[in-house]
């Protein structure tokens, strides 16, 4: 569980993430590009299907909680995590779509069906990137997950957060504007406020190291990575 919470930490500007990176400031940032972004010659995400489901009354979007079960490998076949490994087996339970997990699986486990599963060849660049993860992920891994979608249900839908940063509505977020949403949410936790302080200027670089992709100084609607519209 723990790779899957660093990501969140690093994926998206939602307001439990936030307070996450907040919370554990060891955990290292990492830049996770736009798989729309990327050039020609970078790898892309490659989904296989290995079992059609038989019936699929609704394919997963994004918003939707999914209940999975994956088994984890590194390219050279070990495998290094699975759901089915843990004790009891318990299925792994997330919400597409907001960053709770690495972006290939965010868009590898889209218009799924239940019962289906896929396998997913997962270019470093969109698993851990060049900081990898704790003891487990290398930097630079490409990773392989062998994914079943147990149940897709609807979920809550997330917070317009680039709003919520926007205090002057211009459509873009200032390093200012930034640093009051965090110090909110830092509050709103019961972060104490010289804790919260310290860690935020690191946060700050960190977030606009990786969203602030034209470098202007501001994040853009476009550049933003977070929630940002009112219906997904
Ligand atoms: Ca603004
Ligand atoms: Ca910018």
């Amino acid at each position: 569980m723990y790779l899957f919470v660093k990501c969140a930490c690093v994926t998206v500007l939602g307001l439990n993430l936030l307070s996450v990176c907040l919370s554990l400031p060891q955990q290292q940032q990492q830049q996770q590009p736009d798989p729309s972004n990327q050039g020609a010659g970078e790898p892309h995400l490659k989904i296989e299907v290995l079992t059609h489901a038989t019936d699929c009354p609704r394919k997963s979007k994004d918003s939707d909680i999914l209940v999975i079960h994956y088994e984890g490998f590194y390219d050279n076949g070990t495998k290094f995590d699975s759901s089915r490994d843990r004790p009891g087996a318990i299925p792994f339970q997330f919400q597409l779509g907001v960053g709770q997990v690495i972006q290939g699986w965010e868009k590898g486990l889209l218009e799924m069906c239940q019962g289906e599963k896929r396998k997913l060849f997962v270019p470093s660049k969109l698993a851990y990137g060049e900081h990898g993860s704790g003891p487990v992920i290398a930097p630079n891994s490409d990773l392989v997950f062998e994914v079943e979608l147990i149940q897709v249900h609807d979920g809550p839908k997330p917070p317009n957060v680039f709003k919520m940063i926007d205090i002057d509505n211009d459509d873009h977020l200032t390093k200012d504007e930034m640093s009051m949403y965090l110090a909110r949410q830092a509050h709103a936790q019961g972060i104490p406020v010289d804790l919260a302080a310290k860690q935020q200027e690191k946060v700050l670089d960190n977030l606009f190291k990786f969203e602030d992709k034209d470098g202007d100084g501001k994040i853009s609607h476009e550049e933003f990575s977070g929630p940002k519209h009112e219906e997904l």
